[in-house]
């Protein structure tokens, strides 16, 4: 049996993947209206594919509960939050879920920690717990990070065939993780360290992050002398060993934007480009702000109340808002007292988060007079014709009605 600890994005679907693979899952979360809601057979958030795994899940007997279950094999997929100010993360979650495993789990256990943490956490934060509790490592109890690796919006596709890391102390515990995750996941599996389990998760989302900023970057020297960064990326990517990623409005979410900053805290004097990656990638919303001007003069457009903000979530096709652009942008807004008048949408977001925020796109199109499109979510893909006669700032190159204006 293996006990999932954390029934969030990454441990719910790593739950139902383990258990329609055949085999016995308890889910443990610490929420009973979360464990409620999958006991009742809803999944918490809204993933393409999730509702059949979850069905295939339910079939196959996964349980849900509050409860830490006794066993051999548990996963840690609890969230690890990121403190904006000091760039560090609180590891405290992901320590407790060790405490709680240590009070019930038999001699030998392994443990696999899958949340996303800094580099060191093990070593720094988690070892001296389980030694405190007169737990010898290696012996009472196995260690083992396996950081997940699946991108929001394609998560159960990616559960399947993505390669996966497995860090661990002894080889032969890191062999028998493998293969309960080969159980499902047909990409290789490459069995190491710890140490280097943790640092190549961090530099994976860190080369992205670059990437992105390269391409802001480009848009912003483009933008300066009129020149289509677009055009200049397709090209420039036909070369066999150039792939620059898409500028955009900012990079969000709770992953790449974060990951990046535990090299800068952990390394200051040598993480230099890394730094100037995450600057400019953060400056993007203001430098979306500062189109929003530009095209508002140049269209002879002053009320700020007729201008729609189409998406909320961090991309697109997801329903987190985490470090999301849009809200980065409405926060500044605010500061310089201009807050509160533009017009919002996302079909993603059904809960009010926002003044002025719609729940109908018609609605929505017919109070404003010029769409900022900042999520490239499917629907408006489908329904771009419904912008004909507005003025459209498309910051995500999704948009190719006459007039569109880019980032
Ligand atoms: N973005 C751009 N331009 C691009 C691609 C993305 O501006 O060309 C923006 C997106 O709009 C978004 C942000 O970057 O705001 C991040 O989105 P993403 O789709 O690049 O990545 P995440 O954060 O959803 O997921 C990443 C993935 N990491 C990598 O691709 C290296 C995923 O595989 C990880 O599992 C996940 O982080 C994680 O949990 O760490």
């Amino acid at each position: 049996m293996i006990n999932i600890i954390g029934l969030g994005y990454i441990g719910l679907p790593t739950a139902l993947m383990f258990a329609s693979h055949g085999c016995e899952v308890v889910g443990t979360d610490y929420n009973p209206q979360l464990i409620a809601t999958l006991n009742a057979g809803h999944a918490s958030f809204e993933e393409k594919g999730l509702d059949e795994l979850f069905s295939e899940a339910l079939k196959c007997g996964i349980r849900f509960s509050t409860e830490y279950q006794k066993t051999n094999m548990y996963i840690v997929a609890v969230p690890t939050p990121y403190d904006k100010d000091s760039k560090k993360i609180d590891p405290s979650y992901v320590v407790n879920a060790v405490k709680s495993v240590m009070e019930v789990c038999p001699k030998g256990a392994v443990v696999v920690i899958e949340s996303t943490i800094s580099p060191g956490t093990i070593d720094k934060f988690v070892r001296p717990v389980v030694e405190e509790a007169g737990f010898v490592i290696g012996r009472d109890l196995h260690l083992v990070h396996a950081p997940e690796r699946i991108i929001p919006g394609n998560m159960v596709y990616e559960l399947l065939h993505n390669s996966r890391t497995i860090g661990a102390d002894e080889p032969e515990i890191g062999e028998q993780v493998k293969a309960a995750y080969a159980s499902f996941c047909q990409g290789e599996i490459v069995v190491t360290d710890i140490r280097t389990a943790e640092m190549t998760k961090v530099v994976e989302n860190t080369y992205r992050d670059i990437n992105i900023a390269f391409a802001n970057e480009l848009a912003k020297i483009c933008r300066s002398d009129n020149m289509d960064v677009y055009e200049i990326i397709r090209i420039a990517n036909k070369h066999p060993r150039v792939n620059i990623l898409s500028p955009g409005p900012g990079v969000g979410g709770h992953c790449i934007s974060v990951d990046p900053w535990f090299l800068v805290g952990d390394y200051p004097m040598l993480a230099k480009m890394i730094l100037c990656a995450r600057t400019t990638n953060d400056s993007m919303p203001e430098f979306v702000l500062g189109r929003i001007r530009d095209v508002m003069q140049q269209e002879g457009l002053t009320d700020l109340s007729r201008v729609g903000f189409y998406g909320l979530t961090y991309k697109e096709n997801v329903d987190d808002v985490r470090e999301s652009p849009t809200l980065q942008m409405l926060e500044s807004m605010d500061r310089h007292l201009a807050g509160g008048q533009v017009k919002v949408y996302d079909p993603w977001v059904t809960r009010d988060l926002v003044p002025n925020q719609y729940h109908d796109f018609d609605a929505f199109l017919s109070d404003v007079d010029m769409v900022v499109i900042l999520v490239g979510h499917s629907q408006l893909r489908e329904h771009m014709d419904k912008l004909k006669g507005k003025v459209v700032l498309d910051t995500r190159h999704i948009c190719f009605l006459p007039g569109t204006h880019r980032l």
